[in-house]
């Protein structure tokens, strides 16, 4: 099948089995462009929620789509391509954590959105990104044990100083080689663009930002702001969006090491295979499910 054709087939797939496609901000331009959302992990999990679609197709990585499958149990949740996982979510598991927080008893445990329904499951609090600031101040507890991104972590403890963060060793692959150098680069290259960075890069390069933020804050910021050149520290399957929000705007990637290899495992082909033959569903046991709804919950409660 030639590319018109795939749409055309997932458009009457989709009609067929009361199906919504939702793709992460990371996803490659066709995917984006088929899909009914684009927007970051919080966001689609609770637009599927919302809908009244039979059948999710998640197009992101396993974390993603077993955090739609939290908050909507009783709809098909499909990720198109099952070996599509996050690196960062993998360096930690529930067995390690719970051993860990045997050393810290008296702490908080604050998950990023990137972890799995087992580490989920085994948190008080879930963040992301964008709110991963304020969760951290919201809490009782000074001591905050914060998995898995070393990053986003320290990013946190910087901006909350009156907490004490304990941090885990995890890092996306993809941020976390971003190097100052090529900060330097792209700023000697473009001295009048803002340079803007996920708080996953490390706080050398973070701390060389404008404006640091979630994906949704980066788009947000780039849109509104009056001014238009943008140095973009995330991964570059965000640049189609900013692109297209904003034409007449310039946007340089900072750096081309900025791909995450599990984001462009989606094709437009996976997306037509797992919807024609109702493939790749995402599973949650029901035990795991109700107590990692429980951390996303309590995120929800904070706003
Ligand atoms: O929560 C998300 O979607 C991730 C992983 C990043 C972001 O900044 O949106
Ligand atoms: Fe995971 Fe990094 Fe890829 Fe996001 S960009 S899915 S954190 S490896």
């Amino acid at each position: 099948m030639n590319r018109e054709e795939l749409i055309k087939g997932i458009k009457d797939l989709k009609s067929r089995h009361n199906a919504i496609i939702v793709a992460h901000n990371y996803q490659v331009d066709d995917v984006q462009e088929i899909a009914d959302v684009v927007g970051d992990s919080f966001a689609l999990s609770k637009h599927c929620a919302s809908s009244d679609a039979d059948v999710i197709v998640f197009c992101g990585v396993h974390f993603m789509a077993e955090s739609a499958k939290i908050l909507s149990p009783q709809k098909t949740v499909l990720l198109p391509e099952l070996d599509a996982g996050c690196p960062m979510a993998d360096m930690v598991t529930s067995e390690a954590l719970i051993e860990k927080k045997k050393l810290y008893p008296e702490a908080a445990v604050v998950c990023y959105i990137n972890s799995s329904a087992d580490v989920k499951a085994e948190c008080d609090i879930c963040c992301t990104s964008s709110n991963a600031v304020n969760i951290v101040r919201s809490l009782q507890e000074k001591d905050v044990l914060f998995v898995p991104d070393q990053n986003l972590g320290n990013y946190v403890a910087n901006q909350v100083p009156e907490k004490n963060i304990i941090l885990w060793e995890g890092f996306c692959i993809t941020h976390h080689r971003v190097k100052v150098e090529e900060v330097k680069k792209a700023k000697e290259l473009h001295p009048d663009a803002l340079v803007l960075i996920h708080p996953e890069c490390q706080p050398e390069v973070v701390k060389m930002a404008d404006f640091v933020g979630s994906t949704k804050q980066i788009i947000d910021f780039a849109t509104d702001l009056n001014h238009n050149k943008f140095i973009i520290g995330t991964e570059m399957g965000i640049m189609h969006k900013l692109k297209k929000n904003n034409p007449n705007k310039t946007f340089y990637l900072l750096s081309q090491g900025l791909v995450c290899p599990n984001m462009k495992k989606t094709s437009l082909l996976s997306v037509y295979n797992a919807l024609n033959e109702m493939k790749n569903k995402i599973e949650v046991a029901e035990e795991v499910r109700i107590k990692s709804i429980t951390a996303l919950d309590k995120m929800l409660q904070v706003g």
